[in-house]
């Protein structure tokens, strides 16, 4: 069975591109797509991914990944990284392994950005490498799914060793 990796992204990450480019960058959500298929494509990894605007929705697509048994799931939570206690509890509830990203250096910026409820729940995060951290979490992701038995059923959350 072919594994597969969700990509989710939050509020305002639509605006890729044009928003604050200075902050974000230039690419857009469509080149990160793009980006997220390769890397995916790579590891032989099937990839759901979405964007939206709305925290229920963020968390019914990562009760859906578990549902579905996804491998693993990469989180750009945008501005819910930082005030989302529904979010967290949900990777929280969830047995995929979550990997935090963010596009720009959040310890860098504002004081209220350098705190992330979704961190203490999540296998791993990675800030400040612009859109390139999207690649590099489904690279972790693969190496992670990669060392679990064949026979094993789900990822696990891997926030263990
Ligand atoms: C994206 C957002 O929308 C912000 O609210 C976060 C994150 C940072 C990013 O860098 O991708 O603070």
């Amino acid at each position: 069975m072919v594994k597969s990796v969700y990509v989710l992204n939050g509020p305002n990450l639509n605006l890729l591109g044009t928003r604050e480019p200075e902050t974000y960058g230039s690419a857009t959500l469509k080149d990160v797509e793009r980006l997220c298929r390769e890397r995916a494509k790579a590891h032989r990894l099937d990839l759901e991914f979405r964007q939206s605007n709305h925290e229920g929705e963020l968390i019914d697509w990562i009760h859906e990944a578990a549902a579905k048994q996804a491998a693993g799931i990469v989180l750009n939570a945008g501005g819910y990284t930082h005030t989302s206690v529904a979010i967290r509890d949900a990777v929280a509830a969830v047995n995929v392994p979550v990997v935090e990203v963010h596009v720009s250096n959040i310890f860098g910026r504002e004081h209220f950005r350098h705190h992330s409820h979704i961190a203490g729940v999540a296998k791993a995060s990675l800030c400040g490498f612009g859109i390139a951290g999207y690649g590099l979490a489904i690279d972790g992701l693969a190496a992670l799914i990669a060392r679990l038995p064949s026979s094993a059923g789900g990822a696990g959350s891997g926030r263990g060793p």
